[in-house]
Parts: structure tokens; sequence; C-alpha cells
């Protein structure tokens, strides 16, 4: 039997020979991907488990919320608050931060989640995962309580991103700034083993991700790419596109880590004074770091994600992301537009 790499052994000889693992975020890694195995065991219960379909509360996006959404989300808290490597936490699901309790040691990691991505296919059965992302609090916050503004970070100061994805396998996709490794879930050993070594995003595609439904209120940006995929052979792509659409960003992006895509949520007329659906600094910022670690791009349209500045925790954002050639034209097109 080939000889496997787990979660646990990976971390160690990345500390120990690149010595670029500080022990906290090794722990916080393995904590967080304790809570992701944690989530899985619930998803994959269903309707077993009594864990499916919807509360009468609302989240702070003002979407209905799923009972496994504030299950996991009640997960990762109850993981993390203990360990002493975490200043603070942020998730989708809760309105303001939450503070590490007083009756434990505070650490330098800011760890933001988003807990179930994709919740409008829990009940439907269809792939959904959970996104976190970890930044270092600022050097400035020890001794005082940590604020909103302490996490308002543009993502290139990630230190860490990666998701789980809860399909036929649970798998975490991880990245640590030099490269983006994937683990699959062995759940008769209960580990997490290195199935997928320094993923690399193909540089061309034929396979773009987008809700076609929104089509007449795109930007003309937008308009002019899909259609000249659409147009395929016949257009000035000279070549057929595929279409594919999950609705968990997760997903659409565990494909185009795997085989190359392009994956957007851009800003629409709906609710023109919204930049787009996705959040920047739980969904588009750690997956953006991902992306541009396997050699992908990621922007909002005009400008690199990694590189916006937030103003707000919950604060959406547009998302074309994917592979880099395709990334380029989107974008090379909206700057033309202006
Ligand atoms: P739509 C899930 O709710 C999510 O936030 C992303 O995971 C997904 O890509 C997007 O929304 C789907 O949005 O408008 O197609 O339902």
């Amino acid at each position: 039997m080939n000889k496997r790499t787990s979660l646990t052994q990976y971390l160690v000889e990345k500390q120990r020979n690149d010595n670029a693992l500080p022990a906290e975020l090794r722990l916080l890694i393995e904590i967080v991907s304790r809570a992701c195995k944690t989530i899985s065991h619930a998803v994959s219960k269903g309707a077993l488990g009594e864990v499916l379909g919807s509360l009468e509360t609302e989240n702070v996006q003002g979407e209905v919320q799923k009972k496994l959404d504030v299950i996991s989300n009640s997960v990762l808290l109850e993981a993390n608050e203990w360990g002493g490597h975490l200043a603070a936490m942020a998730s989708e699901e809760m309105e303001t931060i939450h503070l590490i309790p007083n009756r434990y040691p505070k650490g330098e990691y800011l760890l933001l989640f988003d807990p179930l991505d994709g919740s409008s296919n829990i009940d439907v059965n269809v792939s959904i995962g959970t996104i976190f992302s970890v930044l270092k609090a600022p050097t400035d916050s020890s001794g005082r309580e940590i604020a909103e503004s302490d996490f308002l970070q543009a993502g290139c100061s990630q230190v860490a991103a990666g998701y789980a994805i809860y399909g036929p396998q649970t798998m975490l996709v991880l990245t640590v700034g030099d490269g983006v490794v994937g683990f699959t879930l062995d759940r008769e050993m209960g580990s997490w083993v290195l199935t997928h070594n320094n993923i690399t995003i193909p540089a061309d595609t034929k396979e773009f991700a987008i809700n076609m439904s929104n089509m007449r209120h795109w930007a003309p940006p937008v308009k002019r790419y899909v259609d000249e995929c659409l147009a395929g052979k016949t257009g000035t792509r000279g070549k057929d596109f595929n279409m594919r659409w999950v609705a968990s960003m997760v997903t659409d992006i565990h494909r185009l880590l795997m085989r190359g895509g392009i994956f957007l949520y851009p800003w629409d007329a709906r609710e023109p004074n919204k930049p787009g659906k996705l959040r920047l600094m739980y969904e588009a910022n750690p997956m953006s770091m991902l992306v541009e670690q396997a050699s992908g791009m990621a922007t909002n349209g005009y400008d690199r994600i990694l590189e916006v500045k937030p103003s707000n925790l919950h604060e959406r954002v547009s998302v074309v992301i994917g592979s880099k050639n395709e990334v380029a034209r989107v974008t090379q097109y909206h700057h033309e537009a202006k």
C-alpha cells in the first residue's frame, strides 16, 4: 500500500522543514480540520439526523438560516474557543465578531468562516462546504479587546485559507501561502489523507460557471464574455464551451481547482447598490488566495480581489475567478468598457 501522509504529518513536516508554519497556526488548522470532520458527519446524516430544514431565524445577510448553518457555526465556535490560538472569530452567520471568552487564553490569529456555504443545496443533497480564512491580529491589539476593525485587512494579508467540501468524498483543500494541497477524509480511520499535492489550475479552460438566469441584469463586459462562450466554434473564441452552475461556491471553485474553469458572480442590476452577492472576507478572499496559490487569478472585474481594502465585515464583492487567461480576458473587457 502506498505510504499515506496524514494532515498532521504534513503540517509537522512543514513546521520542521520550512519553519513556515508557526505552532499556533498548525494547531489552528488541525482544530478547524477536526471541526470540519464533525460538520461532515452531521451533513452526511441528512434526514436521518433531523438536521435538515430551516429555522424561523434569518442571518445577518437576511437569509433564512438552515438548521445545519447554525449547527456548523456552533461546531466551529466551540472547537476554536479554548485552544489559545485565536484572538477572535467572525462568521457569515453572526452580525458581530466573536471574542474568545476570558476563561480561555488568547492567541495571535483571527479566524473567519462561512460555516456552511451553499445552504440552498442542503435539503436536496447537493455538495456544500465550509470556507475559512486566517489573518493575524494586528500587533498593537495585544492587551486590548479585539474590534471589528482589526479584521478589516486586505486578503493579501491572509496567512492561511481553505475549505472543506462535503460531497461524494469529504475533502479539505488548504494553503498556508506556498501552494495548494488537498486531503481526503478516510472515514474508517477518521483521518485526513494527502491525496492532491500541488494543485494547479490550467491557464486556459472551456468551462464557465455563472447563474445564467441573471443574464438580462449583467453589465456589458460580462454579457460580451458569456456571449462569446455561447458562440463557441462559430464565434471569436473558435472553440466550444461547457457551462456548470452548482450554486455552492465551494463546489464550483473546487471543480476549477481540479480541472480548470472560470467562476463568475458579477455585479448585476437586480440590486445595483450591491457590488455582488458573495462576501469578501470569508468567501472571496479565502478562495482568491487558494486560486492564486494554484496559479489562477481572481478579480472583482477590475482589480485583484486580494488587494480590496475591506470597509465592513460582511461586505460583498463581485467575483471573477479561475483559469488565469480567462479571468484576464473578462477583466480586460471590464477595463475596455470603462
Ligand atoms: P444563486 C450560496 O448561497 C452562495 O452564497 C454561493 O455559495 C453560490 O455560489 C451562490 O450563493 C449562488 O447564488 O444566486 O445562484 O443562488
